[in-house]
C-alpha cells in the first residue's frame, strides 16, 4: 500500500493576507488522514516543519540587488529543508504530500521532487506564480514559484530555487485566470503549456486534465501537483487569501483530481503533490480546508461506488 508522508509548512511568508499559516492544522482536522485511508493509502504524519514567526522578522522587501521579495531569506529557508524532507521521503518509498502554507513551498516541493528525477508539474490555480523580484507587483513571493524555480531572467537574486531538471515543456497550468501584465508576456513567450477556464469551458476538464497529464509525463519520471485552493471558484472555496471569480466548480474540481487518480491507477505517475492557500481566518466554517482534504484524497481515488 502506498504510503503518503503528511508534511505540513506553517508559513505565510510569501503572501499579503495572514493566516495560511494555519492552513496544515485546519486541513488536519477536517478529517485528511481518514479521507486518504478511504481512498486506499496509508498516511503517516510526520508533523509540521519549523517556521518562525512572521512577526518576529523584517520582510526586508526592495534591494536593489535582490528586487522585490519579502521575507526571501525566511522563504529560503524553509523551502531548503522542505526539498530535503521531499527528497527523504521518495528515497525511503513513501508518496510526500505537503500541507501549506502559502504557494511559495512549492518551490521547496518541487525542488524535492526534482533531486533525483526529471519531473513534470501540473498547476491547479488561478494564478500563473510565474513572476520573479523583477516583474512582480506586489513582492510576494508565492507569486513567484515557478519563476523561480525555472530559474528565469529576474531570479537571480533567488538563485537557491532553481531547479534544472524542471524544464517550461514538461509544465501544465489548469484552470488559469488572473495573470499580471508582465506574467501575462512571460507566459506568452515561455514553453509552458497553459490552459485557461476558457478551455476548460470548451473542452470539459476532464479532457483538460488529460492532455496536462500527457505533457507533464512526456519524457518526464514523474508528476508533481500543485493544487492552489483559489482554482476554485470562491463560492466552493472561500478561505482563500487572492480569491478571482469564475473558478472550477465543486463537481469540476472533483472531476479533476479523480482523472488523475484513474491515470495513476494505469501507471504509476505522481510522485509528491502539494496543497496550498487554505486560509482558516478567510474560511467559512472550515469548509475550504475540508474541501482541500476531499480534493487530495480523491487524488489517490476516493470511490462513491
Ligand atoms: B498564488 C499576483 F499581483 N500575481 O504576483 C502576485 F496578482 O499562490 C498574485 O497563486 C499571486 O495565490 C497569487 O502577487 C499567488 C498579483
Ligand atoms: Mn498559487
Ligand atoms: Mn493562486
Ligand atoms: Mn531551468
Amino acid at each position: 500500500m502506498t504510503i503518503v508522508r503528511i508534511i505540513g509548512v506553517p508559513m505565510d511568508f510569501g503572501a499579503n493576507r495572514r493566516g495560511v499559516d494555519m492552513g496544515p492544522s485546519a486541513i488536519r482536522y477536517a478529517g485528511l488522514s481518514d479521507e486518504l485511508e478511504r481512498a486506499g493509502v496509508e498516511p503517516v504524519d510526520a508533523g509540521d516543519l519549523f517556521v518562525p514567526r512572521a512577526e518576529e522578522r523584517d520582510p526586508d522587501a526592495s534591494q536593489p540587488d535582490r528586487g522585490n521579495a519579502k521575507f526571501l531569506r525566511e522563504i529560503e529557508s524553509v523551502c531548503t529543508r522542505l526539498a530535503d524532507e521531499v527528497a527523504a521521503a521518495l528515497t525511503e518509498g513513501a508518496f510526500p504530500l505537503v500541507l501549506g502554507g502559502d504557494h511559495s513551498l512549492a518551490i521547496g516541493s518541487m525542488n524535492g521532487s526534482a533531486r533525483d528525477a526529471t519531473i513534470g508539474v501540473i498547476w491547479f490555480d488561478a494564478h500563473a506564480d510565474l513572476n520573479t523580484p523583477q516583474t512582480s507587483p506586489s513582492g510576494n513571493v508565492h507569486g513567484m514559484s515557478l519563476g523561480a524555480v525555472l530559474g528565469r531572467e529576474g531570479a537571480e537574486s533567488m538563485a537557491w530555487a532553481h531547479a534544472p531538471t524542471v524544464s517550461e515543456e514538461s509544465i501544465a497550468y489548469v484552470g488559469l485566470r488572473s495573470l499580471d501584465d508582465r506574467e501575462r508576456e512571460l507566459l506568452r513567450d515561455s514553453d509552458v503549456t497553459a490552459f485557461t477556464m476558457a478551455d476548460i469551458d470548451d473542452r470539459g476538464v476532464t479532457s483538460v486534465v488529460e492532455e496536462a497529464l500527457a505533457v507533464a509525463t512526456d519524457g518526464t519520471d514523474g508528476v508533481h501537483l500543485s493544487l492552489d485552493l483559489d482554482w476554485l471558484d470562491p463560492r466552493a472555496a472561500p478561505g482563500v487569501g487572492t480569491p478571482v471569480r469564475g473558478g472550477v466548480t465543486y463537481r469540476e474540481a472533483h472531476a479533476a483530481l479523480e482523472t488523475i487518480a484513474s491515470r495513476n491507477d494505469r501507471e504509476d505517475v505522481v510522485r509528491s503533490m502539494d496543497v496550498v492557500e487554505v486560509n482558516p481566518i478567510l474560511d467559512e466554517r472550515n469548509e475550504t480546508a475540508s474541501l482541500a482534504a476531499e480534493l487530495t484524497a480523491s487524488a489517490f481515488g476516493t470511490r462513491i461506488l
